[in-house]
């Protein structure tokens, strides 16, 4: 079920859980500002999650009330963990779903890291 971005952050979203350690994920990064993990449900070759630290629903509430050095943190932590994978070449898909048109289902924010095949073109 898609969430609705404009509740309050909630404490008990599985991310949340993941961030405190309650639930374990198959982490492949982690620094100060984000932690990155596989998604449980990969549509690629490589599909990673990357997460800030923060208590921030979406893309929406972090890009309003986040901290520089949180926004900075973040997307260097992105850059990163792409790196570190190893797909600048060839390349690779960002794709951050916000609320219900996009079909959010966690309501922590999360960029998807999508790799390891031609993706094709984007469908929007
Ligand atoms: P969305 O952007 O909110 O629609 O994506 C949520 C993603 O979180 C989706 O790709 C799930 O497979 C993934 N996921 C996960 O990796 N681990 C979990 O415990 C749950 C969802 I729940």
């Amino acid at each position: 079920m898609p969430i609705d971005p404009t509740l309050p952050y909630d404490d008990a979203n599985i991310f949340a859980k993941i961030l405190r350690g309650e639930i374990p994920c198959s982490k492949v990064y982690e620094d100060e500002w984000a932690l990155a993990f596989h998604d449980i449900n990969p549509q690629a070759p490589t599909h990673i999650l990357v997460i800030p630290k923060g208590r921030y629903v979406s893309w929406d509430d972090f890009s309003a009330s986040g901290s520089a050095e949180e926004i900075t943190g973040f997307v260097r932590a992105v850059g990163a963990v792409a790196r570190a994978a190893g797909h600048v070449e060839p390349g690779y898909r960002l794709l951050a779903n916000i609320g219900m048109d996009a079909h959010q289902e966690v309501p922590h924010l999360h960029v998807h890291l999508f790799a390891g095949k031609p993706l094709g073109p984007m469908l929007a």
